[in-house]
Formats: C-alpha cells, sequence, structure tokens
C-alpha cells in the first residue's frame, strides 16, 4: 500500500496527519510526501519528525511543479500494489482509509464522494455548487461517478499506470474527472464511499473558489471537446 499525499504549504497539518494515516493504514504501507518545495518549510519539518520512519518519504519538486503533477510523481515512484491519493490539510480524513482498504477488492477504484449518501461537506455553498457542477460533468463526460472532482482514491497500482497518465494528470483537481473517465472506458468498476469534508484544521487553501472552477471549466470543454472524437465511454463489465 502506497499513500500519496500532494503538499504545498502545509508545516502545520503534515505531522499530525501523517501519523493518523499509519494509525490508519496497515503496518507495511509507504506514505509518501510530494511538496513542491514549499517555502513554509513543510518538506524539513516532516523529514525531522519522521527520521527514524522508513515508512515515511519525503520527495521535494524543484521543477515542473503543481497539484496533479505532484500526485503523478508520487504515483510512479510508489512500490505498493495499491495506491491512495489524499490530501495533506486533512479536507480528507484519514480514518476514512480501513473503508477505502475493505472495499478495494471489489473494485478498481473506491473513491470518496461527497454526494453519496452520508458525505458531506462543512462549507454549505461549495457543497452545492460541486453539486450542480458534478451534474454538468457527468452529462459532459457520462461518467457514472456522484464525484467527479474529490481526488480521495485508492486504485491498484498497475490499473493506474496502464492509464494514458500524461493525458490524465495536469492542473488541480480537474484531474480527477479525467481518470474517472479514462477509468470507466477501460471498464473498471469504480464504487464511492461516503465521505465528509471537513474545514483544513490550519493553513490556507492555495486555490480561490471562482477562478479554481473557471479553469475546470475550461479543462472540462477541452477535454470534452477532444474526446469528442474518441469512441463514448462503455459501461462498466
Ligand atoms: N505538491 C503540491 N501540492 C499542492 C499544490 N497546491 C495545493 N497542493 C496541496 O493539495 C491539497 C489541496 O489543496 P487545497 O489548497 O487545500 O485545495 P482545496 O482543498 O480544493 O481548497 C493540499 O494538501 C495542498 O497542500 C501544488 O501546487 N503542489
Ligand atoms: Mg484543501
Amino acid at each position: 500500500m502506497s499513500l500519496v499525499l500532494p503538499a504545498y504549504n502545509e508545516a502545520g497539518s503534515v505531522v499530525p496527519l501523517i501519523s493518523e494515516i499509519i494509525a490508519n493504514a496497515p503496518g507495511d504501507a509507504e506514505v509518501i510526501l510530494v511538496d513542491d518545495d514549499s517555502p513554509d518549510g513543510t518538506a524539513r519539518v516532516a523529514q525531522e519528525a519522521f527520521a527514524h520512519e522508513p515508512r515515511v518519504r519525503v520527495i521535494v519538486r524543484t521543477s515542473d511543479r503543481g497539484f496533479a503533477r505532484s500526485i503523478l510523481e508520487g504515483i510512479r515512484s510508489s512500490r505498493g500494489t495499491w495506491v491512495i491519493v489524499m490530501d495533506s490539510d486533512f479536507n480528507h480524513d484519514p480514518s476514512v482509509i480501513p473503508a477505502l482498504i475493505g472495499i478495494s477488492p471489489y473494485a478498481g477504484i473506491v473513491s470518496g464522494s461527497r454526494f453519496a449518501p452520508g458525505g458531506d461537506m462543512d462549507d454549505r455553498v461549495r457543497y452545492v455548487l460541486s453539486f450542480i457542477y458534478n451534474l454538468g460533468v457527468r452529462l459532459l463526460l457520462r461518467t457514472q461517478v456522484q464525484d467527479n472532482l474529490c481526488g480521495y482514491f485508492i486504485m491498484r497500482r498497475s490499473e493506474l499506470v496502464a492509464l494514458p497518465l500524461d493525458e490524465i494528470f495536469f492542473g488541480f483537481g480537474d484531474y480527477f474527472f479525467r481518470l474517472v473517465y479514462f477509468a470507466q472506458r477501460r471498464s473498471v468498476r469504480i464504487i464511492e464511499v461516503p465521505i465528509v469534508i471537513s474545514a483544513r484544521r490550519t493553513g490556507k487553501a492555495k486555490n480561490r473558489f471562482v477562478p479554481t472552477f473557471a479553469q475546470y471549466t475550461r479543462e472540462l470543454l477541452a477535454f470534452r471537446w477532444k474526446t469528442l472524437r474518441r469512441r463514448p465511454p462503455v459501461l462498466p463489465r
């Protein structure tokens, strides 16, 4: 099991977060923190705190920076049979890890979802807007999942690296709808588990809501345009 954590300026949360992840993950799991050389010393804080913890690896990136690119680098350097991707600011609750792992034998991807029954988000406005936005994503890409922008998931590494990674992993959270699209086209089974996205505990979000969604929309339309020329998504087996 490999857990990939992209991070930028998360010095206040990485240590308690990784500790909680270790407590919730199998004993032989590796944690890969992929830091884009954060000015707040995120990487150093983690390296010092886990200097004697061989299960924790810190990658510091100085070129080709960015959220989805960081995740891809973490995936490429992972050694586990399964890969879990999650944020490093406690938006994604580590106590869900056992559920992701427990359900993983029954699907190619088990993905956290704010819109599955029992899922939620502390930020009401963002919840409602994301819900509507996701309907649009589903309409355009014909994905069969309710939360196409979650980014908290487990996937078998061999199936993940077989996808067209460079067509998926760029930009920010929009990488996830491209991942779902390509996985669905390959008949990968996807199960959603409800998650509650709570407010981050420390630090600040890197993205402002409106510009981020404007960017997602540009990418969504560009991707739809590109995929129009391909055959439509196939249904799961
Ligand atoms: N490596 C890397 N991580 C990032 C970057 N931008 C954001 N992150 C991390 O990605 C996660 C989600 O970012 P966040 O700003 O909280 O977005 P939000 O949850 O959608 O508001 C957090 O763990 C951030 O530390 C980036 O450019 N590079
Ligand atoms: Mg966040």
